[in-house]
């Protein structure tokens, strides 16, 4: 029978910006969960991982209770309750990956009729914001007076009520800014999607489950950005063609069989290839090149 100790617990959003990418992740790691309709809680059953759907802003704190072993949120969410909860709480959970989706900017915003010349023009505004921890950071590091009005949703229509004057929100497009005539005028803090872990021990066997489950997101990760580069070269040509190549380790070299000055290189590049890496590899002497997606990697 299973061992139900041995299996671990990833909390990630039910629905919104980052659930995709987060079951995307989950099939890149070769997981394969299917969660009905309304079922909050699902497992895998080809890997010994459970699945918590929930909100985004419960995703730390049940890591950090330990109720789940993993989560999968912004670091916006991350740095705000920990920034709160420093007055609490000890936060009990560390980021072992950055995923490098869902990106946006914590930004200050201002009605675009707003006499703004640097960050000192907003002294003593009313900053309307869902992050009043992470801009109360922000203020105090640039020693800037400003009244924080925290609101939990619709930032942006803020200055319009009348109940303040500019807004601290988060940005990705700047179309919502946009449409509410509105001006970005500085970035208070940058995130993305992270995996979290809690810090709370693991039994053994959940230890060795955990660290098979990092492994392979960190192989698929690695995998994301990487190619597969094929070529062949002038022998004469070789070291000025591994210095194009992009994140290229040791790239193998093989003779052509029958032409003495000429090689074949395979290298992985650990960056993506664009064409004008390529048109620049044609320039120095290669032909035939091929570049091929990797799927999966260990190292
Ligand atoms: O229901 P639940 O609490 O789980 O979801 P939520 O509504 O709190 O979060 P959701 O799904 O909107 O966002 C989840 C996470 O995605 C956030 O915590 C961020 O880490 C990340 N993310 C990335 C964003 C955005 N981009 C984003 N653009 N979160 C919110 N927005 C909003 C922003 O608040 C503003 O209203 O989108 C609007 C601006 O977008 P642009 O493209 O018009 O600039
Ligand atoms: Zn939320």
């Amino acid at each position: 029978m299973e061992n139900r100790n041995a299996r671990i617990r990833i909390a990630i959003q039910k629905s919104g910006r980052l659930s995709e990418e987060s079951f995307r992740l989950l099939a890149a790691c070769g997981i394969y969960v299917k969660p009905r309709k309304e079922q909050l809680f699902c497992h895998s059953d080809n890997f010994p991982l459970d699945l918590l759907l929930v909100r985004d802003d419960d995703i730390p704190s049940l890591v950090s209770e330990g109720t789940c072993d993993f989560g999968i949120v912004g670091t916006n969410v991350l740095e705000e309750q920990s920034l709160q909860k420093k007055t609490s709480l000890k936060n009990d959970n560390e980021i072992v990956r950055y995923l490098g989706f869902a990106n946006c900017r914590l930004a200050l915003a201002i009605p675009k009729n707003f006499p703004y010349q640097d960050f000192r023009s907003l002294k003593n505004c009313r900053i309307a914001t869902s992050y009043p921890y992470i801009l109360a950071k922000y203020i105090k590091e640039k020693k800037l007076n400003l009244q924080i009005t925290t609101l939990t949703g619709s930032v942006e229509i803020a200055p319009r009520l009348g109940i303040a004057d500019g807004i601290c929100d988060l940005v990705s497009t700047g179309a919502t800014l946009e449409a509410n005539n509105l001006q970005e005028v500085e970035t208070v803090f940058k995130s993305q999607a992270v995996l979290i872990k809690t810090l709370k021990d693991f039994s053994k066997e959940k230890q060795g489950v955990a660290k098979l489950f990092q492994n392979r997101v960190e192989g698929s990760e690695l995998a994301n950005g990487s190619k597969y580069i094929m070529l062949n070269a002038p022998k004469s040509a070789l070291s000025t063609i591994v210095t194009l190549l992009p994140g290229a380790e040791r790239p193998t070299v093989m003779e052509l069989q029958g032409d003495a000055n000429k090689v074949a290189i395979h290298a992985l590049c650990r960056e993506n290839i664009f064409w004008e890496t390529m048109e620049q590899l044609k320039l120095a002497g290669a032909s035939s090149i091929l570049v091929l997606p990797v799927e999966k990697m260990m190292t």
